[in-house]
């Protein structure tokens, strides 16, 4: 017995490559191995002898085991130092540096506008994705079989009764004004207020639209707020987002939850007001949407319209990132290319 454990042994520490080691554990525990031999024997011993031998078996198995895996440790560790004497493994080669990740560019075109706003003393505030009507439409002057609330551009969860519109049906917000309207409902001005996130609407997608996008409204209501604070407050944000040469005017427009309302345009960066394919020949590069807010807004919020007014406004994340990064499909902000991704 005490030959065979020594053969064994010694079959283990004279293999010189880890294929012979290999060979050995298989002459040794393979199926017809030696070892397994002590097991399969004790089927034709006397019953008194079967303790003894099994664990002599189990005592030389793990002996095997252990000398096994020494040997193959001793082994690669050979095979690595003569490869890196051949010269084949260089260990002072630079390791492979992995690419450190960073934030969407649409997050940080929102943060950067939120920041502005956050600069003037604004107040950030999010609120549900999935809104009720009364806070999406209603009380933003736009009730039932509104014109400017088209059923065929909004996306519904629920819908309470399909006869008529009702303030009960729940939908995908389609802006994040609702978050706005929470805010007044809640508190009491003076309040300064910007709300980022996601906005939602029943469209095909193409290069300019998606069905998902991104805004940035703010408003601010206190008493005496009129249209020169709005104007100030946005030229200064419109400069500070795109650099002081470009020229900013205020151009009227309708918004049903703002009167008076205005949209704002930049001097385009291309042409210099000249223009030119991207400004579609006008000179000038829409921003965003604002107004006045419109008196029945405070009347469904509770506040008193001879008391306070407000301006409120708009930015589309997209569209700005677009047009600062030169972007000419929206597509690319959500297909998640890391070679898109990567280059902002
Ligand atoms: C656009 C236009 C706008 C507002 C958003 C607003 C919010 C409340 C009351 C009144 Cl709570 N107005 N938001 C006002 C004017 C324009 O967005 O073109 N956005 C991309």
């Amino acid at each position: 017995m005490a030959a065979l454990v020594d053969d064994a042994l010694e079959a283990v520490a004279s293999c010189g490559t880890l294929a012979e080691l290999e060979e050995a554990r298989v002459k040794l525990l393979g199926k017809k191995g030696l070892v397994t031999g002590i097991f399969k024997g004790l089927a034709v011993l006397p019953r008194e002898e079967k303790p003894a031998v099994g664990q002599i078996g189990n005592l030389l198995r793990g002996l095997v085991e252990e000398r096994l895996q020494d040997r193959a440790r001793e082994l690669s560790e050979l095979e690595e130092t003569s490869l890196i004497d051949e010269g084949a493994l260089d260990v002072s080669l630079p390791g492979r540096r992995s690419r450190l990740g960073h934030r969407h560019l649409l997050a940080s075109v929102a943060d950067e506008i939120t920041s502005i706003f956050v600069s003037l003393g604004y107040e950030i505030v999010s609120g549900p994705e999935v809104e009720f009507d009364y806070y999406n439409f209603e009380a933003l002057n736009q009730p039932a079989h509104h014109p400017a609330r088209s059923l065929h551009d909004t996306l519904y969860v629920r819908r309470e009764n399909l006869e008529r519109e009702s303030p009960e049906d729940v939908l995908l917000r389609t802006h994040t004004s609702p978050v706005q309207v929470r805010v007044m409902e809640s508190r009491k001005p003076p309040l300064y207020i910007v709300s980022p996130g996601k906005a939602y609407r029943k469209d095909e997608m193409d290069a300019t639209h998606s069905a998902m996008f991104h805004q940035v409204e703010g408003f601010a209501v206190g008493r005496d707020i009129n249209m020169g604070h709005l104007k100030g407050t946005l030229e200064v944000f419109v400069r500070k987002l795109f650099g002081t040469d470009r020229k900013v005017r205020f151009r009227p427009h309708f918004f049903p939850f703002t009167e008076p309302s205005a949209e704002v345009d930049i001097s385009c960066y291309v042409c210099d007001g000249a223009g030119c394919g991207l400004c579609k020949g006008s000179g000038w590069l829409e921003i965003l949407g604002s107004g006045m807010i419109d008196p029945n807004v405070f009347g469904y919020v509770g506040y008193d319209p001879e008391e306070y007014t407000g301006f409120a406004f708009g930015v589309g994340i997209e569209r700005v990132a677009m047009l600062k990064y030169g972007i000419d499909d929206i597509r690319v902000f959500f297909e998640n290319d890391a070679r898109f991704l990567r280059q902002f």
